[in-house]
This record gives C-alpha cells, sequence and structure tokens, in this order.
C-alpha cells in the first residue's frame, strides 16, 4: 500500500472477550455493511481467526434500526454483546467498539452520541491538485482539474469516520479557476460518486463556492443577492445539484474576505447574502457555512485606528438573530489567524440567536508547517473550555458554538500529514469534535498506542514530548500573543518585520522602547467586545493573562512581569528555554531507535533535525532583533547577535 493506515492498523490483542468469536449481523444499508465488514476484518486482525457468521453462542450482534441519526448503543447479554444503532451510528460504533479493544477495554456497554451534528474537515485543495497551506504532499481528491476517487478515499472516508468527524469540503475556501465550475453538471457525475464513497461511512460531502457564481457561471451581470434573477439562478442550481449528488452537507462560503466577492460590492449586509444562499440550500435540506474572515487586508500601516482584531465582531455582532436557520457563521477560533497564541474569538460570546461554527486549523500554517512538532489538542481544549461569560451558566465555547470544524492538514503523502506525529492533530480533532470532555493527554496516549506502538517506552518518551510541544514552539517564535513575525507568503520562519509595513493589518509597532499594540478602553478598545468581567481582566495589564501580554497591550520592555523578570528578559529566556526543549524532543526521539519501524522512526528524525535548524534560526533571529531594538543585555550574558 502506498499510504499508511495511521491508527486504523489493528494489531494481534491479548484475552480477546469471547463475543468476538462470532458475529450476527441484521444490516441492510451500505453503512450498515460497511460497519459489519470494518468489525469482521478488525476482529481477524485482533484474534487471528475471522469471526464466525453466526447467532450461536458468544457473539457481537449487530441490529441496525431506522434511526437517522449518528447514536448507537452497546448492550450486555451474557456473554454476547449486541451494538445497535441507525446506519450512521452503527459505523462509529462499530470503530469505538474496535479502537476499544485494541486499547486493552474488555466491557462495553451504554449509549454514545456525538456532542455536535456538523464535524467536519475543511481542505483548501485546489483543482490542479495544490493544496493552499498543505504541508503533506498533493490533494488526493484533484488533480488536472478533476476529481479523483477510488481506494484512497474509502480510507480517507474510514479515518474521518473512525475519529469520530462526519463531514468534509474538499475544495478551497478560495474558489478560484476549475472550482468555481463544481457547480456545472460537468463535475456532478464524479461528485456523485465521491459522495457515494464517503457516505457509505457516514461522511458528508460540503462544497466551497463562489459569491460570483451567478455572474461567473451563470452569465448574470450581478451577484446581488437581492436580485431576483440571481436568487432565482441560485435556487435552480442547487436543486440540480442536490438531484444530481445527494447527501451533500451545503456550501461554504469565503466572502468579502481577502479579494473574494461578496454582498459588500452591492451595498448589502453579510446576513443579505448569507441568507440569499440559505434559503436555496434550505429548499434541499442543506446548511450553509458563512465565514466571518471578513476584515480590511489593505489596511496602510500609518492607520493607527483601524485594528484587525475588532473586525469580524465589528462586522457581525450587529447582524446576530438576522440569520436564517439553517446559516452556521463560522468563526476561527482567535480574532486574528491561528497564530500559536490568540485570545479566544470574542465574536463567539457575542451571538445570542444566530448559530456558529468554530474554525480551527490543523494545518500547521503558522505553527511550524508540519515540519515542527506541534500537537494542537491542549490549545483546542483550552479554547473549548474557555468561558464566554455571555450568559451565567453553559457558556463554554463548547457549549455555546453548534458545530466545529478544522482546516486540513492532509495531503497525498505515505503518512498523510507530513509530520508522523501531526496524525496526532488529525485524531485528535475528531475524537474533541465527538466528546469534547476527552482530555488532550487521553487522546494522545490513545494516538500513540494505536497508530506507533502500544509499548510503554514508545509513550515514555512520545506523550511527554506531544503534551509541551505548543508551548515550546511558542516560546522560541514571535514571544506573548504578539504573532507572525513570520517570513510574507508561505508563513515559514522568522522575519520579525516581516508584516510590518505590509497591508494585512497585523502589525508590532516596535520603537527602541515598546511593543504591541495597545487594545483596551485607551487604544483601540478591542477589549471591549468581550463581555464583563472577561473586558475588564484584559483591559488591565495587572490582570491580562501574560502569555497574551503582547496581543492586548502595548508595553516597554523594561516592564517588569508577574515573576519580577522584565519583558525583554523573558523573551531571550524563552527563546534559549524552548531551542533547549527542541533538543531534548529530538533527543528522546532517537532512543527509539529500534522500537518503531525504521521508515517511521528516520521521518520523523528528519523533521526533528529540520525543527532544531529552524527553532535555532528563530531563536537567534528574535533574540538579536529584540537586543538592537532595545539595547538591553541578556542578564545572563548568553550570546545575542
Ligand atoms: O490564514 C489565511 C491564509 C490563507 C487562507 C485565509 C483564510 C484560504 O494565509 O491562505 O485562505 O487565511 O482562512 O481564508
Amino acid at each position: 500500500m502506498d499510504y499508511s493506515s495511521l491508527w486504523l492498523n489493528w494489531q494481534p490483542i491479548n484475552e480477546p472477550p469471547a463475543f468476538m468469536s462470532g458475529i450476527c449481523a441484521r444490516v441492510h444499508s451500505a453503512s450498515g455493511k460497511a460497519a459489519l465488514r470494518e468489525l469482521q476484518e478488525g476482529f481477524a486482525a485482533m484474534t487471528g481467526r475471522r469471526p464466525a457468521d453466526t447467532a450461536a453462542g458468544a457473539c457481537l450482534c449487530i441490529t441496525e434500526t431506522d434511526a437517522e441519526d449518528e447514536s448507537y448503543a452497546f448492550i450486555r447479554e451474557g456473554e454476547t454483546l449486541r451494538l445497535e444503532g441507525g446506519a450512521r451510528g452503527l459505523v462509529f460504533g462499530a470503530f469505538d467498539l474496535l479502537r476499544g479493544l485494541a486499547l486493552g477495554k474488555r466491557e462495553f456497554d451504554g449509549a454514545s452520541a456525538p456532542r455536535y451534528s456538523v464535524r467536519m474537515l475543511d481542505h483548501w485543495d485546489n483543482m490542479d491538485g495544490s493544496i493552499e497551506r498543505g504541508y503533506a504532499g498533493r490533494s488526493f481528491f484533484f488533480e488536472d482539474d478533476r476529481i479523483l476517487n477510488g481506494p484512497r478515499i474509502r480510507d480517507y472516508a474510514r479515518l474521518l469516520a473512525s475519529c469520530g468527524l462526519n463531514g468534509c469540503c474538499i475544495n478551497n475556501v478560495n474558489v478560484k479557476a476549475e472550482a468555481v465550475r463544481l457547480l456545472t453538471p460537468d463535475h456532478w457525475p464524479a461528485l456523485a460518486e465521491l459522495a457515494k464513497t464517503l457516505a457509505e461511512y457516514g461522511i458528508k460531502l460540503w462544497l466551497s463556492v463562489s459569491f460570483a457564481a451567478p455572474m461567473e457561471l451563470g452569465g448574470l451581470d450581478t451577484a446581488d443577492p437581492l436580485d431576483e434573477a440571481v436568487c432565482r439562478w441560485w435556487e435552480e442550481t442547487t436543486a440540480a445539484l442536490y438531484k444530481a449528488v445527494p447527501n451533500l452537507g451545503g456550501f461554504l462560503v469565503k466572502a468579502d474576505s481577502e479579494g473574494r466577492p461578496g454582498p459588500f460590492t452591492y451595498g448589502r449586509t453579510q446576513a443579505e447574502g448569507a441568507n440569499m444562499l440559505a434559503r436555496a440550500l434550505a429548499k434541499q435540506g442543506g446548511k450553509l457555512l458563512w465565514r466571518c474572515f471578513v476584515y480590511n487586508c489593505t489596511q496602510d500601516w500609518r492607520d493607527t485606528k483601524t485594528d484587525r482584531a475588532r473586525a469580524q465582531c465589528d462586522h457581525f455582532a450587529p447582524l446576530d438573530g438576522q440569520f436564517d436557520d439553517n446559516v452556521l457563521l463560522q468563526i476561527k477560533n482567535g480574532p486574528v489567524d491561528f497564530q500559536v497564541r490568540e485570545p479566544v474569538s470574542p465574536l463567539l460570546g457575542r451571538l445570542e440567536h444566530t448559530n456558529s461554527i468554530i474554525e480551527f486549523q490543523i494545518t500547521q500554517e503558522y505553527t511550524g508547517q508540519q515540519k515542527h512538532l506541534c500537537y494542537l489538542i491542549p490549545m483546542f481544549k483550552d479554547i473549548l473550555d474557555f468561558r464566554l461569560c455571555h450568559r451565567a451558566e453553559n457558556d463554554s465555547v463548547a457549549e455555546t458554538v453548534s458545530a466545529v470544524c478544522a482546516v486540513s492538514n492532509m495531503g497525498r503523502d505515505y503518512n498523510w500529514t507530513g509530520h508522523d506525529l501531526a496524525g496526532a492533530n488529525l485524531y485528535g480533532f475528531g475524537r474533541l469534535s465527538w466528546d469534547p470532555a476527552l482530555s488532550a493527554e487521553e487522546i494522545a496516549r490513545e494516538f500513540i498506542r494505536l497508530a506507533l506502538g502500544d509499548d510503554e517506552r514508545i509513550i515514555a518518551e512520545v506523550l511527554p514530548m506531544l503534551m509541551r510541544s505548543r508551548e515550546v514552539y511558542e516560546q522560541y517564535t514571535a514571544p506573548l500573543g504578539i504573532g507572525w513575525m513570520v517570513n510574507p507568503g508561505h508563513h515559514y520562519g522568522p522575519n520579525p518585520d516581516g508584516y510590518e509595513y505590509d497591508r494585512w493589518g497585523t502589525y508590532h509597532r516596535a520603537t527602541n522602547t515598546a511593543i504591541g499594540v495597545e487594545r483596551g478602553p485607551n487604544g483601540t478598545g478591542y477589549t471591549e467586545q468581550y463581555r464583563k468581567p472577561l473586558s475588564d481582566m484584559y483591559a488591565d495589564v495587572a490582570s491580562c493573562p501574560e502569555e497574551l501580554l503582547l496581543f492586548f497591550h502595548r508595553v516597554n520592555y523594561d516592564y517588569v512581569m508577574r515573576d519580577g523578570r522584565t519583558l525583554i528578559q523573558r523573551i531571550y529566556d524563552d527563546h534559549f528555554a524552548g531551542y533547549e526543549a527542541a533538543e531534548e524532543f529530538a533527543q528522546s526521539w532517537d532512543r527509539l531507535e529500534g522500537l518503531l519501524p525504521e521508515d517511521l522512526f528516520s521521518r520523523v528524525q528528519e523533521r526533528f533535525a529540520e525543527q532544531l535548524r529552524s527553532a535555532r534560526e528563530w531563536r537567534d533571529i528574535i533574540n538579536s532583533w529584540f537586543y538592537r531594538r532595545s539595547g538591553i543585555p541578556d542578564i545572563h550574558g548568553r550570546e545575542l547577535y
């Protein structure tokens, strides 16, 4: 096989429970049969014997019910185990059972249902086969403007379902070139085939569409959402598409964002634009995911009034309640753009009457591009657990949003995710989407045991490095929430002034005495977008969490932090410490030689070599840049250039 099976690589288990000797199945749908097949093959791999096709004696009885949802239940009857659920529920239940068995669980009981009904991956794949911000090879969905299908797509669907996901948007939100034409019948037969492959495993297909499609494809001279001909075009196109491609989840739209067309061109609001599309979709039972990544991306650096962090709340909070029920506002986890440290987006706490879907990024655009180890699940957990204070209780992000998605980190590489350990981010995002109460450590442990090997020595090396990796990456890159400081364009490697004189609104405004944008009430007022007491906490330097100090405040280099160190000394210390920790990771990995498959071991070893090279570069460039700005030496006399 020219790609790995990641966490679906079932190994022989000790003391298999009696029910694994036979399977009695009452399934009829394609998904029910897929679940059965997974169980047959999984049991065979784990026990070394194909389970008998039987209802006699101890066995697993799987029964497909008419339930439409994704829940399933295990019921114990002596030595026999029953698994019941609707077509989709059985798929998730089958993988839950297999995972449990592989991890040593022997007793199964009770029901399970996902926390969210939309749990998806957004691919930024282009139809020429390239991937925007892709770090794991080319697209497995597209090549040469064609849609691909086949065993790899089927295994992709298995991977998604087995960690709990149920949807994927296959094309880039920047809908350009041939992708615009996914809305034309030319591509529908292939889309229908793809949707069928995915549906077998309970995965829905979604499409990114261009707001200007009525002009680009329909020959209209406007895309005005209040224009009757435009509404009719969307309605007819959507109806025909759904007829040809059933099981479509709906559309994802990036409008009025970074040059993409949108309702603003016609003087219409984001709600007017979204609702027009949502109505066309509602007739087909589809949903609209409308991105909130709307900001001025042509800001002059001399303009100190505009604050990009404010933009999404400024645009969308006043529209709360104006969106149709089948619209989900898609909100990035932070107010700016997937930096290694950002506060939680205040917009999440400002929508009382609008559905939302939080967008995470597991492709590591700003977190090491799958060359650096950066396990993101602890950060996602912090975000999901964060209390928005918009109501007295049940106010966490997890309890506020109605759905979750993440920008995919997958591609055509052998290991799917570039860095073999980046599979933990994919697996972990899926597991959290089903059950946000799982802990980051539990998830990491599962991933290691399933994907790398169930061996205490492997866990002992890999678990601590996964758990520390985000903090370490943060230490040697841009400090304390300031963000950016990357090379423009590709966003890899340090460049403290890379975006400073550019038009993207991501300034640090460093002088020889201070750095940062003041975002409190006396600054841009961004902190006021949070509910109390969050707004007060962030507004005051004294109560602002220090890891976000430079996100919220403009601070002098000699500002004294809570532990008595100056800001500049903290920056130096973090950079030296971060690099040293990266060195420890590489050494720790080296100790696994011989315990892991040779190819996997050396692939990751190479990644650590690059991480070390790059971490050293980050450390030296960031430290030297701050030293030369501030003129303040390191109190420990370490080398600054
Ligand atoms: O983070 C930025 C990326 C763009 C991306 C954009 C977005 C798909 O650099 O590549 O475009 O965000 O999220 O729309």
